[in-house]
């Protein structure tokens, strides 16, 4: 059961222990009151020495519902991206490859949950969060809105799109927030992992007909400007970035890590053979980055409200999904209830009682 006052009563738990503290001195029980700005100053230190902040210590309000935000908007990110590649599985050209799909959409689905579990610590459940999708309250990343128009794209993804999660998810191992961060350390194994096979799979392809590679070169095409949309608005339109840094939630900017994804894209693109469709992409030895047009952020907003060319067809399928799967979670949930009760401890077998000496005598007997 999720406690939905669980800030209230953190709050209460530090003070407790912060007054149990210096409590008992000479038999006397003393009582100490922690006010807010204490608390707000034990917070602030905590951020500041780059501490962990732990589901039970105080934290300002808005500190808690900017975790939930983003971490929900990940684990829906999740678990709707499963659905572009998950397409594909009943149509992959090997038993192999279909094998590395099913494990690699099966691990999306593990990252989602350990999401929705670190967002559980805070008082929103899983239930709760999903309901909020379905209902369009909260966001999912922008990247799949868009279609897989071809089994390369599987690729693409594996590339372009966890290459950017990793680019993202990587400095997130810091993040301010414990469970949040400890996540992500598997999290972000798994997405190397991802990272290699599409890149695996597109050189593959690369090195086979013609035709495999303008598949790639299309599918490449069609995936760029989403995968650097991934990062964000630009930061000076990006609302959250500069207090999410003060608290340590993110620890990089939108446009710090879009840059440091197209310097790492470039080489591996040219190691693949394969253009990027920016004819403003080039290396600028001053900045020792790569430069690149800027991405068409009317674009990147239409998605985001709901315009893009999947939007309606991603929450669709996520709500039959949830609607579909209830009586799995209610007798899951019934099991667990079930279980919980024959496992609750009973009386020690050296003294029987009437009933459980009956069975014994009846056992004996068979
Ligand atoms: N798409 O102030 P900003 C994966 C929203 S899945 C949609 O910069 P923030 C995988 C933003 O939420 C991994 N919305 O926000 C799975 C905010 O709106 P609200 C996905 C976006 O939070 C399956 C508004 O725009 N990764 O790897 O400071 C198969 C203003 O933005 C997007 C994550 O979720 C977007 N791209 O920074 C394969 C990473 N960008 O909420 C692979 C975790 C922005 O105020 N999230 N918005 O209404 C983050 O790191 C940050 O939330 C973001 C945005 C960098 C994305």
């Amino acid at each position: 059961m999720v406690d939905p006052n669980a800030q209230s009563s953190a709050v209460q738990n530090l003070k407790q222990r912060t007054a149990r503290k210096g409590a008992s001195k000479g038999g006397v029980v003393m009582t100490t009151q922690i006010n807010e700005s204490e608390l707000e100053a034990q917070f602030a230190a905590t951020i500041g020495a780059k501490d962990r902040i732990e589901p039970r210590d105080w934290m300002p309000e808005k500190y808690r519902k900017t975790v939930v935000r983003q971490v929900a908007q990940h684990a829906h990110s999740e678990i709707i991206g499963m659905q572009p590649e998950g397409n594909w599985i009943s149509r992959a050209p090997s038993l192999r490859r279909k094998a590395i799909l099913l494990a690699k959409v099966q691990d999306e689905a593990g990252h989602g949950l350990y999401l929705y579990s670190a967002a559980e610590t805070l008082g929103a459940s899983r239930d709760e969060l999903t309901e909020k999708l379905i209902a369009g309250k909260q966001k999912y990343s922008s990247i799949f809105n868009y279609p897989t128009l071809a089994y390369t794209d599987v690729g693409t993804i594996g590339w372009l799109v966890d290459g950017a999660a990793i680019v993202n998810q990587v400095p997130l191992c810091r993040t301010s927030f414990g469970p949040y961060g400890r996540a992500m350390i598997r999290v972000c194994k798994e997405e190397s992992f991802h990272q290699r096979q599409g890149y695996e799979l597109l050189m593959t392809m690369m090195r086979g007909t013609d035709e495999q590679r303008a598949s790639v070169q299309e599918s490449v095409n069609r995936f760029w400007w989403p995968a650097l949309m991934m990062f964000g608005p630009p930061d000076d339109d990006s609302p959250n970035t500069e207090q999410s840094m003060e608290w340590g939630i993110k620890t990089h900017t939108n446009d710090e890590l879009r840059q440091k994804f197209v310097d790492m894209s470039v080489p591996q693109a040219e190691a693949l053979g394969v253009t990027f469709p920016d004819e403003g992409l080039k290396w600028n030895e001053e900045r020792g980055h790569y430069d690149f047009s800027t991405p068409d952020w009317d674009e990147f907003w239409s998605v985001v409200k709901g315009n893009g060319p999947c939007n309606d067809q991603r929450v669709a399928h996520r709500k039959r999904a949830w609607d579909e799967g209830a009586w799995v979670r209610d007798a899951a949930l019934a099991f667990a209830e079930n279980s919980a009760v024959d496992s609750a401890p009973t009386d020690s077998p050296e003294t029987p009682t009437a009933d459980t000496a009956d069975t014994t005598a009846e056992e004996a007997a068979k």
